[in-house]
């Protein structure tokens, strides 16, 4: 028997549950501990509204690689013309404290202390951002000179040592938004110290915008889409400073707590499933999929553009992340709660433009932060189609989306996984591995699935149908698992292509191996 769509048309997006008003306890006041730092003085009360004071009062200076090296340490020095060692910040202090009345005194700005690189950098992709943009004149007398302030208040307004979140451990980082812009002036500025030499070994990813401002293989017209979203969040926080907080969360899933998947008894999780809508769009309040890189923000400030880039040149403050994750490992992500999105957009990729400023009207934690939980989950890259069923492969993309979905702050009633085609685009994936991969760790996590398939409707119809009969069999985790190991094994077994059109797909193994079939959408699906 071939099943009817409308048979599956169950699941609603009004019943799916979202943040805040999923919570049955409301969030602990904001505490720091060991792993825990905050950035600003905690407010006795809730977070107020108005601007936070940074903690401790003054400067801590320390350089050692527990910590961020900031710009404005002691120990920050380069050479002068007589190679005598002075202090960067003062350079970097003379030369912000002075107008900048242009492209090539802010490039020559910039080169002063990062003289080393005068040869290596070019800044092509900003000198064509300028050509083009028509508010130059605005940007030079009000916006460049309000971002050098901004990058100037650094040691006044970041006092504390930034923790670097280690890998293999849970820890966490609470700053205001307002220490997040000043982060981001200086990133800007290219003020970072230790951050520009490019070696493989490297691990933690670029955060001077060095990289954004040059142009390679052609790729300046992407830089200036991406410059205009973060000039647009500047010209916004220069209006109206931003007086909320971020967290960044470093999540281990200690190897100890990995379930058995092939012995979870536990059922499948609700889905709700569209071909229209999208995860930044419309996923207010769940825990929201970046289809992230192990360096977390990949090519955000170089020449990716693809969703995880997308998000945050949209959503600048999730830039920062870069400037202490360190890359992520198999059985880790990155959750960022209370980033604000500045602009808005259209076109995906080579197609992206700025399409002018976004208003977030999130509202916000008691901690101050906006109720948007976006979590960084590296999938894997695939350069053939076959090594993803491997089964050492399935088990580290279950661990990781399970280690993704399993929620850090509360443990119950946790709002809906807003997701889709994760490790699917640029990385290759398989969608219907993928989408039940995913599947599996929400039901385990205990999570509601919310899945944009991103166009792809005829995606959107089988998925709905193979989760309406894994439902109506009342297939288990365990089980699926199994029928996922075992079409792997065929594919494995067979080396064939497994995306041939003539041979099944997991999803038509799965309904064959319940005693269905998905209709006629499924080759279309396949070949879309
Ligand atoms: N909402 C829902 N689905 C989306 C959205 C969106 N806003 N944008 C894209 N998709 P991709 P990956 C769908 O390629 O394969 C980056 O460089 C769309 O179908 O971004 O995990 C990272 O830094 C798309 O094809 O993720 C990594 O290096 C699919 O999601 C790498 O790409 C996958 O999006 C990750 O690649």
């Amino acid at each position: 028997k071939s099943f009817q769509a409308e048979e599956y048309k169950s699941f609603d997006l009004g019943e799916l549950r979202r943040a805040p008003k999923c919570y049955k306890h409301s969030l602990p006041p904001l505490r720091f501990d060991m792993t825990h730092k905050v950035l600003f003085k905690v407010p006795s009360e809730e977070w107020s509204g108005s601007l936070l004071q940074p903690y401790p009062n003054s400067f801590m200076d320390k350089w050692d690689e527990h910590h961020v090296y900031m710009p404005c340490s002691n120990h920050n020095i380069m050479s002068s013309q007589h190679d005598r060692p002075v202090s960067r910040w003062k350079q970097i202090e003379n030369v912000l404290n002075e107008k900048i009345s242009g492209i090539f005194e802010l490039e020559e700005a910039i080169l002063s202390y990062n003289q080393h690189y005068s040869h290596r950098w070019d800044f092509d992709s900003l000198r064509e951002f300028f050509m083009q943009d028509k508010r130059k004149d605005e940007f030079f007398t009000h916006t460049l000179p309000f971002i050098q302030k901004l990058a100037l208040s650094l040691p006044s307004l970041v006092t504390q040592p930034i923790p670097i979140l280690k890998q293999g451990c849970e820890s966490k980082l609470t700053l205001s938004q307002q220490q997040a812009a000043c982060l981001l002036a200086n990133a800007f500025f290219c003020t970072f110290p230790k951050r520009n030499a490019r070696m493989k070994s490297a691990i933690l990813p670029d955060i001077n915008f060095s990289n954004l401002f040059r142009a390679s293989s052609g790729d300046s017209t992407r830089k200036i889409e991406k410059l205009k979203c973060i000039v647009n969040y500047f010209e916004r926080i220069r209006k109206q400073m931003p007086t909320g907080t971020l967290t960044f969360t470093r999540h281990v899933l200690p190897h100890g707590s990995v379930p058995m998947w092939g012995e979870c008894s536990v059922k499948l999780a609700d889905l709700y499933v569209s071909s229209e809508g999208n995860i930044e769009d419309d996923g207010m309040g769940m825990l929201q999929a970046d289809f992230a890189n192990k360096y977390v923000g990949g090519g955000v400030l170089g020449h990716g553009l693809v969703q995880e880039e997308i998000r945050f040149v949209i959503c600048p403050e999730m830039i920062l992340s870069r400037l202490f994750t360190p890359v992520l490992q198999d059985n880790e992500v990155l959750i960022m709660t209370g980033c604000e999105r500045f602009s808005d957009y259209t076109g995906y990729s080579d197609s992206f433009q700025f399409k002018g400023d976004y208003v977030d009207k999130t509202p916000r934690d008691r901690w101050g932060r906006m109720n948007t939980e976006v979590v960084a989950m590296d999938a894997l890259f695939f350069r053939d189609g076959e090594t993803q069923f491997e089964k050492n492969k399935i088990l580290r993309e279950i661990n990781k989306a399970y280690c993704a979905f399993q929620g850090t702050e509360f443990t119950s009633y946790l709002p809906a996984i807003c997701t889709g085609n994760w490790g699917c685009g640029a990385f290759r994936g398989d969608k219907h591995l993928k989408a039940m991969i995913q599947l599996i760790a929400a039901s385990v996590a205990d999570r509601q699935v919310c899945y944009f398939t991103f166009g792809d409707k005829p995606l959107e119809l089988q998925l709905r149908r193979v989760h309406g009969m894994l439902r109506k069999q009342n297939i288990t985790v365990k089980e699926l698992f199994k029928l996922i190991l075992e079409y792997s094994s065929k594919v494995l077994r067979k080396k064939h292509h497994y995306w041939d059109t003539n041979n099944e797909t997991l999803f038509e193994y799965v309904a064959s191996a319940l005693g269905e079939t998905l209709g006629d959408t499924a080759r279309q699906a396949y070949a879309g």
